[in-house]
Parts: structure tokens; C-alpha cells; sequence
């Protein structure tokens, strides 16, 4: 007997659950796990997923941090539903499409400072190694070809091309994979526990780890360098926020040195911390921003490279019939990702997401600091509508602790994220007080009953 359900979506969507798992090879997935208990969603409208046994699962992620505006906005839906039969398809080099355009005038238009020319991609990995490949360019057009590499940082996630994990700092997504980039260096990660733990907001501790730039500056002369990329938020290591005082002293010594300052505002661009970008939250301007998720609230893939107005007119040199960036993918400014992100934009301005987000922020902040004292919690941050929640490891099996409980809060139709031992939390922007206290009561009893 199939599981009766209420919802007439989900008992359509119990009649499509495939029988044979094995053929997709699920990324970033324990996949023998995942096909021995599957967790298949069929549904998703605002706040809450449809499970395939038909159960509500509210959302405590935005999908991956990245359904800002909820799920299935009708606006944005209809949005998709319109440009899909209008116009499936425009090629991307040497022609273009009206909403190309318009979208990258909205986005210039939100994003501060002279940071105005939009180049589009899929994800935010191809974000990131378009950045990284601008930054190199632009040094060798402004006659400073020397300057070819590229500062990261630990603990920092920039996505999975090979430029992005050249310079991100997770062990996990480079080891097998060789070599990656050379000319790559790495800056140490800010977060020490004993220095910060259950800090409200940004540290007081740690600002002068900036301080390290100019180390490795010394070490490899700046003349070699294009760009250093941070995350102003590193979210994916489990929300290690800035301390006071560090992004702007990063910002000082790149101007000094004459090299790149590019933010990694992939999940923190579009409302995530109650402003348009990180770069408005922290008041510290980057040469280049990279960005994705919010950008089209997760509805169509797409991604964006953010560049000052300097940095665009430094190619805009040579012949005008020259071609004068060599690089783009086939579905740059794709037109239904486009009619999505405009759709989306409407929707946050509309709706006013991010005025809501600094307003629901101190409730959030308290309610996930309300889980201090609840066993095996060892440290709690937070910052905009992001938290993370780190557990005491069970000896010797790492990260086991929070994914017992990721099971668990699924369970209770709750959807968590974890890295490690640290739970993830980063709702869509619509979320209210009543579904925040719905989180942390739900976290809390499969806190307590894993005893
Ligand atoms: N940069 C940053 C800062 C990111 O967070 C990427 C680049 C890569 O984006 P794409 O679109 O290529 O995946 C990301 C992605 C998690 C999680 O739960 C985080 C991401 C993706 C999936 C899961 O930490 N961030």
C-alpha cells in the first residue's frame, strides 16, 4: 500500500519516486548512505519541502542558501513559465537579449561604489575562476604581467572548479586532486574557539590575522601577485564571521601592494545578512565580486562576476571590433536564467526581504544562542540570517554527531545542513518568528534526545 497522503502534489509525487537509485552519482553525497535511506523531496512552495512520504519539511537552509525569496514565488514561476515560451534560447557571444542587459543594469544598480559591469555565469564556482582570470588579465593589461598569483584562504570555500580549490582551504576538496593551481598561497583562517567562542556577531579577536597578507606578500614580492579572494563571511566551514576590523585591514594592505581584493559573496550577496552585498554590511569595497544563489533565488542556475568601473575599461582597449575578454560559456545570461533574477530582484525589493532580515536578525541571533548549555554544544555564531551551531565531535568519528542529528531534525521535518560537526543554518528570507522558533525547538529536542 503506498503511504496515504494529504497533499495532492505529494501523492502524485509518491507515484514518481524512481525504483533504481544507482545510476545518478550524487555530488557531495555519502551516496551508499543516501540510496540505503533515501531522502527524496517531490514539493516546495515558501517555506516548507514536500518529502516523497509526504510530509512538510520546513526549510532551514534556503535549499543550498540560495532560495531567498522562498520557494516557488509565483512572481518568479511565472517569470520562468513567460521567457521559456518567449525566447528558450539567444547565443551569448556576439549577440545578446534585452534581459541580459537589464538584469546586469539591476544588479550594477544594487551593488555599491563603481562596482558597475556584470559578467554572467552558471554557478559560483565558474564565478570564481572568471574573477580569477579577470584579476590575472587585468594585471597584465595594466603592464604588471608579473602578477600571477592568487592569495586564498583556510578554511575557505570558493567552489569546485580548479582555480576555486586552488584557493580555497578545505583539505577534504583538494587532496585528490593534485596539484591544482601553482602560484598559489594561503592566508590563515580567523576563527580560534578559545579566542571566540559563542561571540554574538563579529569577534572582538582577530582582526590583526590580516596581518599575515603582508607575510606573504614579503615571502613571494608583490609583484608577483594579481588578487586575494576571501569569503567576507566563510559559510560552508561552518560561518566563521570576520572579526572587527579584518576586512578593512585586508582592503589596506591589497591597495597598498597594488593587488586584487576580490569577496566571495556567492551566499552573502542579496539580502543574506539584511543588506544587498557583504561590501554594504561591512563597508569595505572589493575590485571584484563574485556571486550566485540569491541572484535568481536558486530558481534557475547562474552566476555573476561583479567588476569596477576601472577594471572594465582597462580591456575595453585594442580595435572595438576585438574581442576583448577571451572567455564566457555557452549559457552566460542564459534568458530564463535572466527573466528569473529580474523576477527575484522585483520580489526582494517588493517584499522588502533584506530591511526584514536587519529586523529579524536580533531575534534570530538570540533564539540560536538560546542553544548555549544544551549538551555537546561547544561553540554558537551567527550574523544576519546565517548561524551555525559546532558539536563536540564523538571520539573518533568526526562529523558523525551532526549528521545523527541532520538525520534526525529531517525526521522532525526540519532541514538542516552540517559540515563537519557543525550544523548550518541559513533560512530563506521570508522565514517569520514563529518558523525560527520552530528550528530552534526542533534543534534543541534532537539535541537533547542524542543525549
Ligand atoms: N563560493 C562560495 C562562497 C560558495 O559558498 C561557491 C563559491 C560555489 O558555488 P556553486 O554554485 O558552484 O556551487 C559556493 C557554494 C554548504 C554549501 O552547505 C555551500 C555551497 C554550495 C553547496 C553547499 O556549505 N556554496
Amino acid at each position: 500500500m503506498p503511504a496515504v497522503t494529504a497533499e495532492p502534489a505529494a501523492r502524485a509525487a509518491t507515484a514518481r519516486t524512481p525504483n533504481n537509485l544507482q545510476p545518478y552519482w550524487m555530488p557531495f553525497t555519502a551516496n551508499r548512505q543516501f540510496k540505503a535511506q533515501p531522502r527524496l523531496l517531490v514539493g516546495a512552495k515558501g517555506l516548507h519541502y514536500t518529502s516523497a512520504d509526504g510530509r512538510a519539511v520546513l526549510d532551514g537552509t534556503a535549499g543550498l542558501w540560495c532560495c531567498n525569496a522562498g520557494h516557488a514565488h509565483p512572481k518568479i514561476v511565472a517569470a520562468i513559465q513567460a521567457q521559456a515560451a518567449e525566447m528558450d534560447y539567444a547565443p551569448a557571444f556576439q549577440m545578446g537579449h534585452p534581459k541580459a542587459f537589464e538584469l546586469a543594469a539591476r544588479v550594477a544598480a544594487l551593488a555599491p561604489g563603481d562596482l558597475d559591469h556584470v559578467f554572467f555565469t552558471n554557478s559560483g564556482s565558474e564565478a570564481v575562476d572568471t574573477a580569477l582570470k579577470i584579476a590575472i588579465a587585468y594585471q597584465r593589461l595594466r603592464g604588471e604581467g608579473t602578477r600571477t598569483r592568487l592569495i586564498g584562504r583556510e578554511r575557505g570555500y570558493h567552489g569546485v572548479g580548479f582555480g576555486g580549490m586552488s584557493v580555497g582551504g578545505i583539505a577534504t576538496n583538494r587532496k585528490f586532486f593534485g596539484p591544482l593551481l601553482s602560484g598559489v598561497d594561503h592566508l590563515p583562517h580567523t576563527y580560534d574557539r578559545a579566542k571566540q567562542g559563542f561571540s554574538r556577531g563579529q569577534p572582538e579577536w582577530g582582526a590583526h590575522l590580516a596581518d599575515e597578507l603582508e607575510r606573504i606578500i614579503a615571502l613571494h614580492d608583490a609583484s608577483t601577485i594579481a588578487a586575494v579572494i576571501v569569503e567576507p563571511v566563510a559559510c560552508s566551514t561552518g560561518v566563521l564571521v570576520p572579526p572587527k576590523g579584518y576586512l578593512e585591514r585586508l582592503r589596506e594592505i591589497c591597495t597598498k601592494h597594488g593587488i586584487l581584493l576580490i569577496f566571495d559573496e556567492v551566499i552573502t550577496g542579496f539580502g543574506r545578512l539584511g543588506t544587498n552585498f557583504a561590501v554594504d554590511y561591512f563597508g569595505v569595497m572589493p575590485d571584484l565580486v563574485t556571486t550566485a544563489k540569491g541572484l535568481t533565488s536558486g530558481a534557475v542556475p547562474m552566476g555573476a562576476v561583479i567588476a569596477r568601473k576601472g577594471i572594465y575599461d582597462t580591456f575595453m582597449t585594442g580595435p572595438d571590433y576585438a574581442i576583448e575578454l577571451f572567455h564566457g560559456y555557452t549559457y552566460s545570461g542564459h534568458p530564463l536564467a535572466c527573466a528569473a533574477g529580474l523576477a527575484a530582484l522585483e520580489v526582494y525589493a517588493e517584499e522588502g526581504l533584506f530591511e526584514k532580515v536587519r529586523t529579524l536578525a536580533p531575534y534570530w541571533e538570540e533564539r540560536v544562542h538560546g542553544l548555549k548549555g544544551v549538551p555537546h554544544v561547544i561553540d554558537i555564531r551567527n550574523l544576519g540570517l546565517i548561524a551555525a551551531i559546532e558539536l563536540e565531535p564523538i571520539p573518533g568519528q568526526p562529523a558523525k554527531r551532526a549528521f545523527d542529528a541532520f538525520l534526525a531534525a529531517y525526521e522532525k521535518g526540519l532541514l538542516i545542513r552540517t559540515t563537519g560537526d557543525i550544523i548550518a543554518l541559513s533560512p530563506p528570507l521570508t522565514i517569520g518568528k514563529r518558523e525560527i522558533d520552530e528550528i530552534f525547538g526542533k534543534l534543541a529536542e534532537v539535541l537533547k534526545a542524542a543525549g
